[in-house]
Formats: C-alpha cells, structure tokens, sequence
C-alpha cells in the first residue's frame, strides 16, 4: 500500500565513507523491508528534477552538484506508517542536531553530507519512487 511505503537514497557521503552496508543494517533491524533497490549515480538532469522543490534555496546548486559527485543507493522500504517512522530513524537534516540512534546521527558529516534521504509524505514517496523505480522493478 502506498502509504505504507517511502523512498530513500543512501548519499554519495554515505556511500563514500563505507557506510552502505551498516546503514541497510539500521534500516531492516528497524523493521523496514526492502521493495526495490538499486546503485547508481544521478546526472545533473534527475537531481535537478529530483529537487526542483529547493530551487530557490540558496542551496539548490550545492546540493544538485553534491548529489551528482558519486554514487548512490536509491530504495524504497516498506513498513507500518513508513514515511514518519524512517524521518524518525534518520533524524534531523542537521547531524548536530539529530537524536542519538539515528541515522544522521551515527553518519552524517553536514547538513548537505547528510547520508541519507527520506521522503518527507505520502505523496512524495510515491513520486520519488516512480522516478527511479519503473513497477516492474518493485517486489
Ligand atoms: P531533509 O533531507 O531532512 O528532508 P530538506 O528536505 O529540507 O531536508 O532538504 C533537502 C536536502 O537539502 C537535505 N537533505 C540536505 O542535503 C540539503 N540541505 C537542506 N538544508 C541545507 C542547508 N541549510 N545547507 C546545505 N544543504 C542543505
């Protein structure tokens, strides 16, 4: 059920400084079952589309040339109330301020290297995940 589904990408930081696999770890022991997954890298073209809701942000163009300098895990998890659970498990934007246990907490170097993604609704998760999963790559 859509609802019950959110997105989330695994950053270049993350993938980078080897954190791939301990952060998939946190994520199925919290109870989150993985419905599609892949390892790729953004062009410019779908991180520009993918965050055209910050274009007016004064840190629009960091955050479209951090998200396209390497590689990442894009996925979409699975889980009672999804979408507000995975917020939780990764805590706030900025590491400094994210409650120990998360995420962000445990591996997130800024506010723009912050590791991982996570839809912010419902509606969003569904976006996110059509963008860069077709159905037929969804179990
Ligand atoms: P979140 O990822 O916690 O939902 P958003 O949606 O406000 O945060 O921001 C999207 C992404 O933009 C963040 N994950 C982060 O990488 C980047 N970002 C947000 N605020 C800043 C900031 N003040 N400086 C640099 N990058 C930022």
């Amino acid at each position: 059920m859509a609802t019950n589904r959110t997105f989330t990408m695994l950053k270049p930081d993350a993938v980078e400084n080897g954190h791939m696999g301990k952060i998939m770890d946190m994520i199925i022991q919290n109870g989150f079952t993985v419905k599609a997954m892949k390892y790729t890298r953004l062009t410019e073209k779908q991180a520009g589309e993918f965050y055209a809701v910050h274009k007016e942000r004064p840190f629009y163009d960091e955050l479209v040339s951090y998200m396209t300098s390497g590689t990442i895990v894009a996925a979409i998890l699975e889980k009672e109330d999804a979408v507000a659970s995975f917020r939780k498990l990764i805590g706030s934007t900025d590491p400094a301020e994210a409650e120990e246990g998360t995420i962000r907490r445990a591996y997130a170097e800024s506010k723009s290297r912050n590791a991982v993604h996570g839809s912010d609704s419902d509606e969003n998760a569904a976006i996110e995940g059509a963008f860069h999963f077709s159905p037929s790559e969804i179990f």
